[in-house]
């Protein structure tokens, strides 16, 4: 039997510091942490820097409606950690654009669609983090379409 009146004394101080601890604590995670988290979204590192990439030529011709063939390929799959980021290179003597058909916006990356145009040698790069199905075009030469279908891998 050893109830001293300094141990429950000592208890009560422990209390105390264990409430200011996690007061705290939880103005901490609400000023850093929330804030940050909520702003952009955790991507893995194989999304952010994916082993491989696609490539899409916007070919010699694309600028006329007679040419069948304008963005090659036309249909592509990308693959999350794999190979999510996309290319398009303008190998024409046009500038043209990559153009959503619909306003498209990644939550990493941003919006989908080049800035201005692509000129001729010049390049248009994005990177994919999330799943989606895009339908895009080249908005001076709306005959050019493209699609992109973005997927989780597949095991
Ligand atoms: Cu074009």
């Amino acid at each position: 039997m050893s109830s001293k009146p300094t141990s429950s004394h000592a208890y009560g101080i422990g209390i105390i510091a264990m409430i200011v601890g996690v007061s705290i604590g939880v103005g901490y995670y609400q000023m850093y942490y929330l804030p940050e988290s909520l702003a952009k979204p955790k991507v893995s590192e194989e999304i952010l820097n994916p082993p491989d990439k696609i490539e899409v030529k916007m070919i010699k011709g694309s600028d006329s409606p007679e040419q069948k063939d304008n963005f090659v390929p036309k249909l592509i799959n990308v693959q999350l950690g794999v190979d999510n980021r996309v290319i398009w290179t303008n190998d024409d003597g046009t500038p043209h654009t990559v153009t959503p058909d619909k306003p498209t916006e990644d939550s990493y990356s941003g919006e989908f669609d080049s800035p201005g145009v692509v000129k001729p040698g010049e390049h248009y790069e994005f990177l994919f983090t999330e799943a989606a199905e895009i339908d895009y075009h080249c908005s001076p030469h709306p005959w050019m379409k493209g699609k992109i279908v973005v997927t989780k891998q597949r095991f």
